[in-house]
């Protein structure tokens, strides 16, 4: 076992008693209340999943086991001559809400290099695709078809499956995708934007450093992968495509196909594709003011334009937070600290947006929260470093995702949480308890 199994092992271990108590002792203590909104709109609300590994607080944003973005970036190892976390030290916290030290980190850069090479037949199924395929439809084709390897199934079919062990072979399972996943993301950025010209690993690198290397980019994206692949990795369970791994992997469905179903629910305009959906959305204003300075007026007019026809503008709103997303700040002092950066066209127009958008959503009166999230600084970082095609965004997203969601369902079978199943009614049924009151 490596330390971090042994470490999570030990984790996992002091966290059963816990779930055992309060499942047998307590069960039926009253948490919550669903009314008809809720149940008509999208289970908005309702508490109903549990998860350690992050917590959303509607005014604060994010915490990774408890601690907000500042914190987390302050309190893990750097990379070498980097102010930035690696991923891999974040990984260590994200799975046992421990600081690793240096030598823990280096522990799992070092499990990372056995796992991160994808096995040719992955190449091979994506590089099937017509070109034009979504770069997330290649996502999710190249993490099907790693499949064939689990862990997790090859346990279960091979008839000593038991409760206790199956945490064992998802965190195998996760392990994999997590360390596979960038190196899946760069081939697919090389296949489709640079005349498949691969870029191999280089095996000194850290896991957001060989990225930047492989899609052939300059070292100071370095960071930005860092940066980009830790903030976008967990916003609590209830997420489209973190309770989407979560229900397919409640099914016992092994890693790998619980998480394509979560990059698919990514790949929604409503969740991940927004970072896609706002580069497209600035590019097209800018398109038509035709060469003019953009002003706080015709972002106004643009953003009316947007709402007046009946699309959201994307990039704001959020279904939990009530406040701007620690991770759009997080990102935004990003851009503020890099010289260039702050004074990029687009970075002001970004701003400039942030300052208009929030007035704007508030008179428009439907959305319950103007505040910008994650998706509506992300890209501009991407494009001012270059990476320009931006239908590849959610991609990223989704190499960061992973994080969240492989820790998650490794700690949902180290807890043998049970197959999800919640329960539907009928319109008639509502307009019974309706009546009655
Ligand atoms: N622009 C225009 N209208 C909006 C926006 C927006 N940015 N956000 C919400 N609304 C509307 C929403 O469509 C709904 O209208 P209707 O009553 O006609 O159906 C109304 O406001 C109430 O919605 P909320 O309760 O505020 O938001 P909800 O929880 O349903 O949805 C989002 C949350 C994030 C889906 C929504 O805010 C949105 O569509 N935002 C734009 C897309 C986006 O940025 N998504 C990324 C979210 C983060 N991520 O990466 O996943
Ligand atoms: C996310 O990161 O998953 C998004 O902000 C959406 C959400 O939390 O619902």
């Amino acid at each position: 076992m490596t330390q971090l199994k042994e470490k999570l092992f030990e984790k996992i271990q002091a966290h059963r008693p816990r779930i055992t108590r309060l499942t047998k002792e307590f069960g039926s203590v009253i948490i919550d209340k669903v009314d008809i909104g809720q149940c008509i709109g999208g289970a908005r609300d309702i508490r109903s999943l549990v998860t350690d590994i992050s917590y959303l607080d509607p005014q604060e944003g994010i915490r990774f086991r408890g601690k907000t973005i500042p914190e987390t970036f302050e309190a893990l190892p750097k990379a070498a001559g980097s102010e930035y976390p690696t991923v891999e030290s974040f990984w260590y916290f994200l799975l046992t809400g421990e600081v690793p030290t240096l030598d823990q980190v280096a522990a799992v850069e070092a499990e990372f290099k056995t796992r991160q090479v994808v096995p040719e037949y992955v190449y091979t199924a994506v590089r099937a695709l017509p070109k034009e395929s979504h770069p997330m439809v290649m996502l999710s084709v190249g993490i099907m078809a790693m499949q064939k390897d689990s862990k997790f199934a090859a346990f279960y079919s091979g008839g000593k499956f038991n409760k206790m062990d199956a945490w064992e072979y998802v965190y195998e399972d996760a392990s994999d995708i997590v360390a596979r996943i960038p190196v899946l993301a760069a081939f697919i950025y090389n296949l489709k934007y640079r005349g498949d010209k691969q870029i191999g690993i280089d095996p000194k690198l850290d896991m957001g450093a060989n990225f930047a290397h492989m899609i052939g980019q300059s070292d100071q994206y370095k960071d930005v992968a860092r940066m980009y692949f830790i903030l976008h990795s967990d916003h609590e369970s209830g997420n489209v495509s973190a309770h989407t791994t979560h229900l397919v992997h409640s099914a016992l469905s092994d890693p790998y196909y619980a998480y394509a179903a979560g990059l698919n629910g990514l790949a929604g305009p409503l969740h991940g594709l927004a970072n896609q959906e706002v580069l497209g959305w600035i590019m097209e204003f800018q398109k038509k003011l035709n060469g003019a300075e953009p002003t706080k007026e015709n972002v106004t007019k643009a953003l009316w334009d947007t709402l007046n026809a009946g699309q959201v503008v994307p990039g704001y709103g959020h279904a939990v937070l009530r406040k701007t997303d620690p991770r759009y700040t997080a990102q935004r002092e990003f851009c503020l600290k890099t010289p260039g950066l702050k004074d990029d066209p687009l970075f002001k127009l970004v701003a400039m947006i942030f300052e208009t958008a929030p007035g704007v959503l508030t008179e428009h009166g439907k959305t319950k929260n103007p505040w910008p999230n994650v998706d509506a600084q992300s890209g501009v970082i991407q494009w001012y470093y270059g990476l320009k095609e931006w239908d590849f965004y959610t991609v990223l997203f989704g190499v960061g995702r992973a994080l969240g969601c492989m820790a998650n369902i490794t700690w949902d079978r180290g807890l043998g949480y049970a197959i999800e199943r919640p329960k539907s009614v009928t319109t008639d049924m509502l307009e019974k308890w309706a009546a009655e009151g």
